[in-house]
This record gives structure tokens, C-alpha cells and sequence, in this order.
């Protein structure tokens, strides 16, 4: 591997595990700085870095830092990020280079995650929900970098179906014209975050990480460029009903119209005011979604390794 740049750190035992050929799994941190409060934020990061080394991989979450963009981070660092509540931004790929000029400290998205995987030398990466197309998009372009970056980075991102603040249909139709396979993983439909039914048919389906990790290498052997989304529905025991869901992502919207939210805050915005529509209940979904993601997402990075 080529020395990281002054502004760059990979944690030793990431670092370690790379150069060894070891199975790594790469984690986003704006779940931490925008998408949960405190302490949930704080217990779900250390239970998901939990999860990724009981499945026997080193867990790498990515964040900037006082201008370094981290790539592994200790408790201490977690723990820090976890509490930095306002002045912490929100960093994706076009934020990147400005937040690590400036001496900032960041969560990275999804896009930026990868990004930095993928300099690092990581493959599979796994959070809990991905951006994508939002409602209305027509005339908002509010399309989230998180799709352009699956488009051009060969990263593979498992999460648990776009969330259904989104449109699905159309972050659907987005990632199909820039050649981005979505795997659902053990069902015939594509889940959709809190609910394991989206109304849409998985495109594909794949049982076995092992086969997902193949068509992986296949894929990148291609030399396509492209990452891959593999959505892994929530458990069925942590699910929530789908008319709640979809009744309180339209208060959500609705009070986002209302308040003029829009561009980096929307995401964040809906999200916070989802779990206290919910009154906790997605928090738990949130975080029992997210640790089930990591455990796939070591698996496939096992097999890939
Ligand atoms: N969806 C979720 N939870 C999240 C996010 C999305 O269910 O925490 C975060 C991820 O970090 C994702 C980002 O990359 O929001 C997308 O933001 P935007 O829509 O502004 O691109
Ligand atoms: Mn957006």
C-alpha cells in the first residue's frame, strides 16, 4: 500500500489487517453525528464495531477528526464524535476536501465512507441506511452523492434497504442506469429499512454470502468501477408495521415542507423527527438493523479475504 498522505490515518490494527490480507469492514459515522441522538449514537457504534469483529473482521469507521480523515477509530475517538453534538458537520464527497483543509471534525456519509474505504483498501462496508432519490425530486434535485458514489466507487455497501423517506422506485431506477446491482439478501423483496416489504421485488436475490462475495470479485474483475448495495432486511422480531412507517414519514415530510428544510439538513432532519414520532421504537429497529448489517457484512468480507 502507498503511505497515506499527512492527512490521512489508518488506524494500526486496520492498517495491520490490510497489509495481512485480513478481512476489514468499513462503518460511516454521520449515523453517529446526525442520524442518532446521544447515548444511542454512542452504544449502537460500539455494538456494530462489536459485531464486525464477532464475525471476524476489523472494524474501520471512518470520520474526520481535526482535519484528519481517520479511517479506524478507538473508543475514545467514538466516544468523542458520539458527543460533539452542532459544531460537528456533516461531511460527504464534495465536503471532504474542505472539512480536512480546514481543520474540521466530521461524520462521513455514505459517499464519503466509501471514498476513504476504498483509498484505504477496503471492500464491503456496512451501515444502516443508504441516501437516495427523495420525494418530489423532480423539482427539489435533492438526489443524495451516496448514489453517485455507488455509481463510480467498488465499494459494496450493506445496509437494510433504502429507507422509506425515500423514493424507492426511483433511487431504484437511478442506481439500475448507472449500473449498480442492489442484492437482497435472503428474500424475494427488497426491504425498505424499518420493514422487510417495499413493494418492490428484489432484482436479485442471493442466500449465501460466500456466492455474494464472488459475484463481487466478479464484478470488480469486469473492472466495471461500480460498488454494489446489498440489502439485508431487518429481523422479523424488530420490524415495524408498514402503515405506521409510511403514516409518520409523511408527518416527517410534511413538517420539513413546513420548516423549509432542505440540501444536507433534509436527511437528518426526517430522521430526528422519525424517532420521536416513533417514541424510540425506530431507534431499537435502528440499531438491531445495523448490527445484523455488520454481521453480514463480515461474512462477505471473509469470503472475500
Ligand atoms: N439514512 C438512514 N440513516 C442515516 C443516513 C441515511 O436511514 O444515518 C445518513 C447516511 O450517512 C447517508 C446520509 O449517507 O444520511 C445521506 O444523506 P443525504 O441524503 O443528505 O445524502
Ligand atoms: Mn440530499
Amino acid at each position: 500500500m502507498t503511505p497515506a498522505p499527512e492527512w490521512m490515518l489508518i488506524a494500526p490494527a486496520v492498517a495491520r489487517a490490510l497489509d495481512r490480507g485480513q478481512p476489514v469492514v468499513a462503518l460511516e459515522s454521520t449515523i453517529i453525528t446526525h442520524g442518532l441522538p446521544a447515548p444511542h449514537n454512542l452504544e449502537t457504534a460500539l455494538a456494530v464495531e462489536r459485531a464486525v469483529r464477532d464475525g471476524g473482521a476489523t472494524p474501520a469507521t471512518v470520520a474526520v477528526l481535526d482535519g484528519v480523515l481517520h479511517v479506524g477509530l478507538t473508543e475514545d475517538e467514538l466516544s468523542r464524535l458520539a458527543q460533539a453534538g452542532p459544531d460537528v458537520d456533516k461531511c460527504s464527497r464534495r465536503d471532504l476536501a474542505a472539512v480536512i483543509e480546514r481543520g474540521g471534525t466530521a461524520g462521513t456519509t455514505v459517499a464519503a465512507t466509501m471514498i476513504a474505504a476504498a483509498l484505504a483498501g477496503i471492500h464491503v462496508f456496512a451501515t444502516g441506511g443508504i441516501g437516495g432519490v427523495h420525494p418530489g425530486a423532480h423539482r427539489s434535485f435533492d438526489i443524495s452523492a451516496d448514489l453517485q458514489e455507488l455509481a463510480r466507487t467498488p465499494v459494496a455497501v450493506v445496509c437494510a434497504g433504502p429507507k422509506s423517506i425515500l423514493d424507492i422506485g426511483l433511487t431504484l431506477e437511478y442506481l439500475e442506469t448507472h449500473g449498480v446491482p442492489v442484492i437482497t439478501f435472503g428474500a424475494d423483496e427488497l426491504p425498505a429499512f424499518h420493514t422487510r416489504e417495499s413493494g418492490f421485488p428484489a432484482s436479485q436475490r442471493q442466500d449465501d454470502p460466500g456466492a455474494i462475495a464472488r459475484q463481487l470479485r466478479i464484478q470488480w474483475g469486469l473492472g466495471l468501477g461500480t460498488g454494489a448495495v446489498i440489502a439485508n432486511p431487518i429481523a422479523e422480531s424488530e420490524a415495524m408495521p408498514a402503515d405506521e412507517v409510511a403514516r409518520i414519514n409523511a408527518i416527517a415530510a410534511r413538517e420539513a415542507e413546513d420548516a423549509g428544510v432542505s440540501g444536507k439538513a433534509l436527511t437528518p432532519f426526517l430522521l430526528s423527527r422519525i424517532e420521536a414520532l416513533t417514541e424510540g421504537r425506530s431507534l431499537r429497529a435502528n440499531r438491531a438493523l445495523v448490527e445484523s448489517n455488520a454481521a453480514l457484512a463480515a461474512k462477505i468480507a471473509v469470503a472475500l479475504s
